[in-house]
Protein backbone atom coordinates (compact mmCIF):
# COMPACT_ATOMS: atom_id res chain seq x y z
CA UNK A 1 0.00 0.00 0.00
CA UNK A 2 1.18 3.29 -0.99
CA UNK A 3 0.97 5.90 2.41
CA UNK A 4 -0.07 9.07 1.68
CA UNK A 5 -0.92 11.06 4.48
CA UNK A 6 -1.09 9.23 7.84
CA UNK A 7 -2.52 11.15 10.77
CA UNK A 8 -3.05 10.11 14.29
CA UNK A 9 -7.08 9.95 14.50
CA UNK A 10 -7.99 9.18 18.09
CA UNK A 11 -7.20 7.95 21.81
CA UNK A 12 -9.60 5.29 23.10
CA UNK A 13 -10.13 3.88 26.44
CA UNK A 14 -13.49 1.86 25.94
CA UNK A 15 -15.50 0.83 22.45
CA UNK A 16 -18.02 3.83 22.56
CA UNK A 17 -14.91 5.65 22.17
CA UNK A 18 -13.34 3.61 19.13
CA UNK A 19 -13.67 5.47 15.75
CA UNK A 20 -16.79 5.11 14.31
CA UNK A 21 -16.01 3.66 11.03
CA UNK A 22 -15.54 0.46 9.19
CA UNK A 23 -12.56 1.19 7.27
CA UNK A 24 -10.03 -2.33 8.05
CA UNK A 25 -7.61 -2.47 10.80
CA UNK A 26 -4.50 -3.82 11.62
CA UNK A 27 -3.67 -3.90 15.47
CA UNK A 28 -0.41 -4.13 17.22
CA UNK A 29 0.03 -6.34 20.10
CA UNK A 30 2.93 -6.98 21.82
CA UNK A 31 4.70 -7.03 25.69
CA UNK A 32 5.46 -3.27 27.01
CA UNK A 33 8.80 -1.70 24.87
CA UNK A 34 8.87 -4.20 22.46
CA UNK A 35 8.10 -1.51 19.84
CA UNK A 36 4.89 -1.42 19.07
CA UNK A 37 5.16 2.32 18.48
CA UNK A 38 8.33 2.38 16.89
CA UNK A 39 7.16 0.02 14.07
CA UNK A 40 3.95 2.41 13.47
CA UNK A 41 6.21 4.98 12.81
CA UNK A 42 8.68 3.08 10.70
CA UNK A 43 5.68 1.60 8.66
CA UNK A 44 4.14 4.77 8.31
CA UNK A 45 7.66 6.39 7.64
CA UNK A 46 6.91 9.10 10.12
CA UNK A 47 9.35 10.02 13.14
CA UNK A 48 6.47 10.90 15.86
CA UNK A 49 3.27 9.95 14.90
CA UNK A 50 3.10 7.27 17.68
CA UNK A 51 4.59 8.24 20.89
CA UNK A 52 7.52 6.36 21.59
CA UNK A 53 8.63 5.68 25.22
CA UNK A 54 12.17 5.89 26.67
CA UNK A 55 9.99 4.64 29.77
CA UNK A 56 8.70 1.73 29.46
CA UNK A 57 4.08 1.41 29.94
CA UNK A 58 3.91 4.60 28.37
CA UNK A 59 0.96 3.77 26.12
CA UNK A 60 -1.57 3.20 28.28
CA UNK A 61 -4.37 3.49 26.31
CA UNK A 62 -5.34 2.43 22.76
CA UNK A 63 -4.74 4.83 19.18
CA UNK A 64 -5.92 4.40 16.25
CA UNK A 65 -3.89 6.06 13.01
CA UNK A 66 -6.23 6.82 9.88
CA UNK A 67 -3.96 5.94 6.80
CA UNK A 68 -5.42 7.97 3.84
CA UNK A 69 -9.39 6.58 5.12
CA UNK A 70 -8.07 3.30 3.77
CA UNK A 71 -6.75 1.56 6.63
CA UNK A 72 -6.26 1.96 10.29
CA UNK A 73 -3.41 1.08 12.63
CA UNK A 74 -4.08 0.39 15.92
CA UNK A 75 -1.60 0.70 18.99
CA UNK A 76 -2.90 -1.32 21.85
CA UNK A 77 -1.43 -0.93 25.66
CA UNK A 78 1.72 -3.20 26.15
CA UNK A 79 1.61 -6.02 28.71
CA UNK A 80 3.82 -7.81 31.32
CA UNK A 81 5.59 -3.94 32.45
CA UNK A 82 6.80 -5.02 35.75
CA UNK A 83 6.83 -2.12 37.59
CA UNK A 84 3.25 -1.18 37.66
CA UNK A 85 0.28 -2.44 40.21
CA UNK A 86 -1.76 -5.25 39.75
CA UNK A 87 -4.83 -3.33 39.03
CA UNK A 88 -3.21 -1.47 37.00
CA UNK A 89 -2.13 -4.81 35.24
CA UNK A 90 -5.35 -6.18 34.98
CA UNK A 91 -6.84 -3.10 33.18
CA UNK A 92 -4.26 -2.61 30.43
CA UNK A 93 -4.97 -6.33 29.54
CA UNK A 94 -8.49 -5.67 29.40
CA UNK A 95 -7.99 -2.48 27.25
CA UNK A 96 -6.63 -4.46 24.44
CA UNK A 97 -8.38 -7.88 25.12
CA UNK A 98 -11.82 -5.67 24.88
CA UNK A 99 -10.83 -4.67 21.59
CA UNK A 100 -9.24 -7.75 19.99
CA UNK A 101 -12.96 -9.55 21.38
CA UNK A 102 -15.28 -6.72 19.73
CA UNK A 103 -13.97 -4.88 16.74
CA UNK A 104 -15.69 -6.15 13.43
CA UNK A 105 -12.90 -4.46 11.35
CA UNK A 106 -10.19 -6.00 12.67
CA UNK A 107 -8.25 -8.00 9.76
CA UNK A 108 -4.73 -8.70 11.24
CA UNK A 109 -3.41 -8.87 14.50
CA UNK A 110 0.62 -8.67 14.61
CA UNK A 111 2.07 -9.68 17.52
CA UNK A 112 5.60 -8.17 18.43
CA UNK A 113 8.26 -10.45 20.52
CA UNK A 114 11.70 -8.62 20.93
CA UNK A 115 14.14 -11.12 19.16
CA UNK A 116 16.73 -11.39 21.72
CA UNK A 117 14.51 -12.85 24.54
CA UNK A 118 13.02 -16.04 24.99
CA UNK A 119 8.73 -15.22 24.74
CA UNK A 120 7.77 -14.64 28.40
CA UNK A 121 5.08 -16.64 29.98
CA UNK A 122 2.62 -13.40 28.68
CA UNK A 123 3.61 -13.42 25.67
CA UNK A 124 2.65 -17.52 25.66
CA UNK A 125 -0.71 -16.47 27.13
CA UNK A 126 -1.47 -13.69 24.73
CA UNK A 127 -0.37 -15.88 21.61
CA UNK A 128 -2.53 -18.75 22.89
CA UNK A 129 -5.89 -16.59 23.33
CA UNK A 130 -4.83 -14.35 19.79
CA UNK A 131 -4.93 -18.27 18.37
CA UNK A 132 -8.46 -18.52 20.17
CA UNK A 133 -10.13 -15.68 18.50
CA UNK A 134 -9.65 -17.29 14.99
CA UNK A 135 -8.37 -13.70 13.46
CA UNK A 136 -5.49 -14.02 10.96
CA UNK A 137 -2.31 -12.99 12.84
CA UNK A 138 1.16 -12.92 12.04
CA UNK A 139 4.64 -12.48 14.56
CA UNK A 140 7.19 -10.58 14.47
CA UNK A 141 10.56 -10.63 15.76
CA UNK A 142 11.76 -6.88 16.82
CA UNK A 143 14.76 -4.94 16.96
CA UNK A 144 16.65 -7.49 14.40
CA UNK A 145 19.67 -5.38 14.76
CA UNK A 146 20.48 -6.11 18.46
CA UNK A 147 21.61 -9.55 17.39
CA UNK A 148 24.33 -10.82 14.97
CA UNK A 149 23.34 -11.96 11.78
CA UNK A 150 24.52 -15.80 12.50
CA UNK A 151 22.47 -15.91 15.68
CA UNK A 152 18.72 -15.03 13.74
CA UNK A 153 17.98 -18.56 12.85
CA UNK A 154 18.17 -19.86 16.29
CA UNK A 155 16.63 -16.81 17.81
CA UNK A 156 13.41 -17.59 15.28
CA UNK A 157 13.37 -21.04 16.20
CA UNK A 158 12.86 -20.41 19.84
CA UNK A 159 10.02 -18.07 19.16
CA UNK A 160 8.60 -20.46 16.83
CA UNK A 161 8.52 -23.44 19.38
CA UNK A 162 8.27 -20.90 22.78
CA UNK A 163 4.55 -19.76 21.32
CA UNK A 164 4.28 -22.96 19.83
CA UNK A 165 3.27 -21.94 16.34
CA UNK A 166 2.35 -23.89 13.40
CA UNK A 167 4.27 -23.75 10.40
CA UNK A 168 1.53 -21.43 8.22
CA UNK A 169 1.92 -18.54 10.77
CA UNK A 170 4.71 -16.15 9.44
CA UNK A 171 7.30 -14.52 11.89
CA UNK A 172 9.33 -11.62 10.25
CA UNK A 173 11.98 -10.12 11.50
CA UNK A 174 11.97 -6.19 11.58
CA UNK A 175 14.40 -3.73 12.74
CA UNK A 176 13.03 0.13 13.34
CA UNK A 177 16.47 1.12 13.86
CA UNK A 178 17.90 -0.32 10.64
CA UNK A 179 14.72 -0.05 8.67
CA UNK A 180 14.56 -3.66 8.16
CA UNK A 181 11.61 -6.02 7.27
CA UNK A 182 9.83 -2.66 6.09
CA UNK A 183 8.35 -4.61 2.51
CA UNK A 184 7.96 -7.74 3.97
CA UNK A 185 5.55 -6.83 6.33
CA UNK A 186 3.70 -4.44 3.91
CA UNK A 187 3.38 -7.26 1.68
CA UNK A 188 1.85 -9.41 4.81
CA UNK A 189 -0.45 -6.36 5.70
CA UNK A 190 -1.50 -5.62 2.00
CA UNK A 191 -2.48 -9.26 1.15
CA UNK A 192 -5.37 -9.19 4.30
CA UNK A 193 -6.79 -5.58 3.34
CA UNK A 194 -6.56 -6.36 0.03
CA UNK A 195 -8.19 -9.80 0.08
CA UNK A 196 -10.83 -7.90 2.15
CA UNK A 197 -11.24 -5.00 -0.80
CA UNK A 198 -11.95 -7.41 -2.95
CA UNK A 199 -14.50 -9.08 -0.75
CA UNK A 200 -16.21 -6.07 -1.15
CA UNK A 201 -16.15 -5.43 -4.59
CA UNK A 202 -17.36 -9.14 -5.26
CA UNK A 203 -20.32 -8.36 -2.88
N1 LIG B 1 17.69 -1.07 18.71
C1 LIG B 1 16.38 -0.94 18.49
N2 LIG B 1 15.61 -0.30 19.39
C2 LIG B 1 14.28 -0.19 19.15
C3 LIG B 1 13.68 -0.74 17.98
N3 LIG B 1 12.35 -0.51 18.03
C4 LIG B 1 12.13 0.18 19.18
N4 LIG B 1 13.28 0.37 19.86
C5 LIG B 1 13.44 1.07 21.15
O1 LIG B 1 12.72 0.38 22.16
C6 LIG B 1 12.10 1.29 23.07
C7 LIG B 1 10.61 1.03 23.15
O2 LIG B 1 10.02 1.31 21.88
P1 LIG B 1 8.46 1.67 21.75
O3 LIG B 1 8.18 1.72 20.29
O4 LIG B 1 8.11 2.85 22.57
O5 LIG B 1 7.82 0.36 22.40
P2 LIG B 1 6.28 0.07 22.71
O6 LIG B 1 6.07 -1.39 22.47
O7 LIG B 1 5.41 1.03 21.98
O8 LIG B 1 6.22 0.34 24.29
P3 LIG B 1 4.91 0.67 25.20
O9 LIG B 1 4.20 1.81 24.56
O10 LIG B 1 5.49 0.95 26.52
O11 LIG B 1 4.08 -0.58 25.23
C8 LIG B 1 12.47 2.69 22.59
O12 LIG B 1 13.60 3.14 23.30
C9 LIG B 1 12.83 2.47 21.11
O13 LIG B 1 13.74 3.42 20.61
C10 LIG B 1 14.53 -1.42 17.04
O14 LIG B 1 14.12 -1.94 15.99
N5 LIG B 1 15.87 -1.48 17.35
MG1 LIG C 1 4.01 2.41 22.66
Amino acid sequence: MKVKNPKYELTAVKPDQYPSTTVPEVAFVGRSNVGKSSIINTLLNRKNLARVGQTPGKTRQINFYNIDDTLFFVDLPGYGYAKVSKEERKSWGKLAETYLHIRDQLRLIIMLVDIRHKPTADDRLMYEWICTTGIPHLVVATKEDKVKRSQIAGRMKEIKETLEMTDEVKVITFSSLKRTGIDKLWGAIDLHVLEDNIEHIEE
